[in-house]
């Protein structure tokens, strides 16, 4: 992520109402040292986001089928309560861990921090936050990643990217989820492309489906663009 774009995540109005400035001061401080973590390991981190129940563990599954032979793989799971999608990821043969937020709406950075030790960060090339589900409060606090991506399912309505704008300026890449149920549903991947692009026109998009497998190879292609470019960042 440029440092334009940390900035622009890092600052601006909470969308959070319970957050004030003092909480997103302290957030990015530590979102810093992650950053910084990151680098020192050569780990490309990916901020996930989505509403809940968009699709974003079935994905890390699908993307874990896909990529754990080519390389290392983690996920950082963040719910309000149960481990669930830990073990789902656990299932899928790659690392996962379980964020249990107790109620907060988001992850900040510093629970992403107190848990980066249950990993060994030096073995792991692309490691995944799944933000908890809601479009809201996770666009108000930088986690320290390299790219933000955030689902948009085609169950959720097509006019989301203007409702809920700072998600989507926020991120690197749009995946509109759930292609597959496109024939059943009033639903207009041109009209969210052209909205979230008015949003954010640097925004990347990519149509997936997790059970036919559209897109799936142009995600996990982008996926291993990013983390060659990373490794090959700090080799030069
Ligand atoms: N038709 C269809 N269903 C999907 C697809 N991906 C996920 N689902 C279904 O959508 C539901 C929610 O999927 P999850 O992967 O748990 O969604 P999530 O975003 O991780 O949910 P939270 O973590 O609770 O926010 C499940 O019933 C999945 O089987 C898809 O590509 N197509
Ligand atoms: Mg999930």
């Amino acid at each position: 992520m440029s440092v334009e774009k940390s900035t622009k995540k890092a600052r601006g109005t909470a969308a959070c109402e319970n957050t004030n400035i003092e909480l997103l001061k302290a957030n990015d401080y530590v979102a810093d040292i992650i950053r910084k973590q990151m680098t020192t390991s050569n780990t490309l981190l990916i901020n996930l986001t989505s509403s809940a129940g968009s699709g974003k563990t079935t994905l890390m599954q699908k993307t874990a089928e896909r990529l754990k032979d080519k390389l290392n793989m983690a996920v950082m799971v963040g719910d309000l309560e149960t481990e669930r999608d830990a073990d789902r990821l656990k299932e899928a043969g790659i690392q996962a861990s379980q964020i249990v937020t107790g109620g907060i709406c988001h992850l900040e950075a510093q629970m992403v921090h107190q848990v980066l030790d249950r990993f060994n960060l030096d073995e792991i090339d692309l490691l995944f936050v799944e933000n908890v589900g809601n479009l809201v409060c996770p666009a108000s606090f930088d986690l320290g990643e390299d790219y933000r991506v955030t689902l948009m399912a085609t169950t959720e309505g097509d006019d989301k990217p203007k409702k809920y704008p700072r998600m989507f300026l926020t991120s690197d890449m749009m995946l509109i989820s759930k292609s597959d149920l496109l024939p059943h549903l009033p639903f207009s991947s041109e009209a969210v492309i052209k909205d979230s692009k008015e949003v954010n026109h640097e925004l990347e998009v990519i149509q997936i489906s997790s059970l036919t497998e559209e897109g799936v190879d142009e995600w996990c292609e982008w996926l291993l663009e990013k983390v060659q470019q990373k490794q090959e960042a700090k080799v030069l």
